[in-house]
């Protein structure tokens, strides 16, 4: 019998080229990590990303990886769970990639409920194309030579929208606390549908102002709320800066089990009215 994985075992020798300092490496480790504490099959798993800084992790792990389109991660991640529901499917992307261009798959993907897990990384920017505002900037973020006054719309909840759209499942962790993170990764794959961890996970280079985050970040300490009302209530009025499982109400994952008979191309030719 071959030896267990280590994280390690499951980082491709590709190096990584994010900036010294930025969030992502730790998402890395923590993927790589919950990878390793499951003992997952490194031909069985498949890291599916959109594009930005943050998409690029597929490239830098061991497994099977895709790295598609801007904001068309989902869309690719549950067409591959529903082709093929016996693998694991992680997509990962950035909060422009998630909720900007791709805001619309991911509400579907919350209320469709795909057995997939979704690592957002929030650095409330987009730092690949060098750091306009994105869904989750802050109202007055001034840093931007497009928005030197600040954005001027109100930033969008991650949290909060996931619940109003569906999802069942609810978690945020902190690239300053990978173990943490790496917990939740676990939790997440392990649960039966969709499982969306927001991930605070700072750009040091267009938002070094993010380092602060370390003072404000707090674990949660309560069990996670199962009550959708209770939870949006929550959602609202936090900070954003509660970590750990936040939500939980599990249902059905789509599509249901049902047993068939695998179809082929000549039993649909046979079955067509030409
Ligand atoms: C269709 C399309 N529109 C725009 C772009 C340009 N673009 C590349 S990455 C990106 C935003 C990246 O920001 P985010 O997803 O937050 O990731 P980060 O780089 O911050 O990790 C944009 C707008 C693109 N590649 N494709
Ligand atoms: S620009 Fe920002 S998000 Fe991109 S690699 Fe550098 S620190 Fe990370």
């Amino acid at each position: 019998m071959s030896a267990p994985l280590k994280a390690k075992d499951y980082k491709s020798g590709v190096k990584p080229i994010w900036c010294p300092g930025c969030g992502h490496y730790s998402v890395l480790n923590a993927v790589t990590k919950a990878m390793a504490a499951l003992a997952l099959s490194r031909d069985d798993t498949v890291l599916v990303s959109g594009i930005g800084c943050s998409s690029r992790l597929p490239a830098y792990a061991e497994t099977y990886g895709f790295h598609g389109v801007h904001g068309r991660g989902l869309a690719v991640a549950q067409g591959l769970k529903v082709a093929r529901p016996d693998i694991t499917v992680i997509a990962l992307g950035g909060d422009g990639d998630g909720f900007s261009i791709g805001g619309n798959h991911f509400l579907h993907a919350c209320r469709r409920n795909v057995d997939i897990t979704y690592i957002a990384m929030d650095n409330e920017v987009y730092g690949m194309t060098k750091g306009q505002a994105s869904p989750t900037t802050a109202i007055d973020w001034g840093h931007s030579k497009l928005t030197p006054h600040g954005p001027g719309v109100r930033p969008f909840k991650p949290a909060a929208v996931a619940l109003a759209a569906g999802a069942p499942w609810i978690a945020r962790a902190y690239s300053g606390n990978p173990n943490q993170m790496a917990r939740l990764i676990s939790e997440a794959v392990s649960h039966p549908g969709f499982s969306f961890l927001h991930v605070l996970s700072q750009c040091i280079t267009f938002c070094p102002e993010q380092t602060d985050w370390k003072t404000v970040v707090h674990e949660r300490e309560a069990e996670p709320l199962t009550d959708a009302g209770e939870a949006a209530a929550r959602f609202f009025g936090e900070s954003g800066f509660e970590t750990g499982l936040l939500y939980r109400n599990p249902r059905a994952p789509w599509p249901p089990q049902r047993e068939r008979e695998p179809t082929t191309l000549a039993a649909i030719a046979g079955g067509l009215q030409l």
